[in-house]
């Protein structure tokens, strides 16, 4: 019986409910009345006002999406960086199978797998003898230092990168020398052959970070090497030394800047 009550009062609250919308309506639309008669106009509510502002946002939003969707981009992307690690960042980590690890594991059978990460490395070509340490990096933490122990020749290799014939490529390296006496330089191989291009670093035994620059545009492949089915071919990116004292390397690029 009592739940009848308390069903009944509830229902009877409803009636009241809208009721107590439209006098309030009513009342507001009273106001507006004698809004009109002291003004001759007639007053937004305010619950139209609060309509209005959102619609005006809305409207902004709606413009400022549409403008964004038309427009281009105010800056151009910038070209992606075909030398992976190229900051000498990343380790190499716990030895990897190949074709994880594309390197040789000897020291002395070509490129072996280097501490950084897709870079490979030997210190023993020309009867020479030089160590790959870890130095201060010019950005980050870390650089690839290549250390004579004995001249001849050392050097780092990228990991294959892929790119057809004919396109021109811009390679920029950061490089320090600490009584580096003798030729140290940049060489492009790979299927093109072993140099088809070739950047000098600075001739001198002794300079702070050094950014070396230059374009080559990568030859076609030599002639027993064919280009993949997408007209690829592989360029191997070496930094070479074939001086004495050491040969700091860190923030190394290479982008793309023209198609063939
Ligand atoms: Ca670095």
């Amino acid at each position: 019986m009592r739940a009848w009550i308390a069903f009944g009062r509830g229902m009877g609250i409803l009636p009241m409910c809208a009721a107590g919308i439209l006098p309030a309506d009513s009342g507001r639309s009273g106001r507006a009345r004698m809004a009109l008669r002291r003004t001759g106009k007639m007053p937004v509510p305010r619950r139209g006002r609060l309509s209005y502002v959102f619609l005006a946002i809305g409207i902004a939003a709606a413009a400022v999406l549409a403008a964004g969707a038309g427009e281009a981009p105010a800056t151009k992307p910038v070209a992606a960086n075909l030398i992976r690690n190229g900051s000498f960042e990343v380790r190499s980590g716990p030895r990897k199978l190949y074709p994880a690890e594309p390197w040789g594991y000897g020291l002395l059978d070509g490129v072996s797998r280097s501490p950084f990460a897709h870079w490979g490395y030997s210190g023993f070509w020309d009867g020479g003898d030089y160590d790959i340490k870890l130095g201060e990096g010019r950005t980050g933490r870390l650089c690839a230092r290549l250390v004579c122990r004995k001249r001849g020749r050392g050097g780092i290799c990228t990991d294959a990168i892929r790119v057809r014939p004919g396109t021109k490529l811009r390679f920029s390296g950061h490089f320090k020398a600490k009584g580096a006496r003798g030729p140290c330089w940049v060489n492009f191989e790979g299927d093109g052959g072993d140099g088809w291009a070739r950047i000098d670093l600075p001739a001198r035994q002794d300079y702070d970070w050094t950014e070396v620059a230059g374009e080559v545009t990568v030859s076609p492949p030599r002639p027993q090497r064919k280009p993949a089915a997408d007209g690829t071919i592989a360029v191997h990116v070496f930094v070479y030394t074939r001086a004495y004292g050491e040969l700091w390397i860190d923030d190394v690029s290479l982008t793309p800047i023209a198609e063939p």
